[in-house]
């Protein structure tokens, strides 16, 4: 089962969309298997997307992700990584698909409400930073009979 780490960010929180976020996460068929709230520092912040560091939009990107608290979460379910790529939309909101939560819910390339890692090494990677692994929960999801074959 792949894992994927998930993150409402600041401006999710402020704008109440944690909730529906969440939510859509769940309707999917997803299973939670870990979460909580924090607010990231510098530090943790600089690591999480240092793939980008050097980029214009950088610091800026650090200052946003610190701003507010956030809500992080382990995702797990088949392909889960790409299932959440696809529930996002595109990084900029305006090129995002109809029916994702960017194009629904977010104007802006940078406030744009959620985070999901963009492949397997980067999910344990990202997944390491957030959670120790006794924090990712075994469960058994019982409607998963329902939603998978
Ligand atoms: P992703 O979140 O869709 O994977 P990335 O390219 O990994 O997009 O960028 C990480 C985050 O950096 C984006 O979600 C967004 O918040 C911010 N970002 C990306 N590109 C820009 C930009 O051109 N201007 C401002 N912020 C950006
Ligand atoms: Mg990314």
């Amino acid at each position: 089962m792949e894992r994927t780490l998930v993150i409402a960010k600041p401006d999710a929180v402020q704008r109440g969309l944690v909730g529906e976020i969440v939510s859509r996460i769940e309707r999917r068929g997803l299973k939670l298997v870990a979460m909580k709230m924090l607010q990231i520092d510098e530090a943790l912040a600089r690591r999480h997307y240092g793939v980008h560091e050097g980029k214009p939009f950088f610091e800026s990107l650090v200052a946003f992700i610190t701003s507010a608290p956030v809500v992080v979460m382990v995702v797990e379910g088949p392909r889960a990584i790409e299932t959440v790529r696809a529930m996002m939309g595109a990084t900029d909101p305006l090129k995002a698909a109809p029916g994702t939560i960017r194009a629904d819910l977010a104007m802006d390339v940078q406030h744009n409400l959620v985070h999901g890692s963009d492949g397997p090494e980067t999910a344990a990677q990202e997944i390491a930073l957030f959670f120790r692994e006794e924090e990712i929960l075994t469960w058994t999801h019982d409607v998963a009979r329902w939603v998978l074959q």
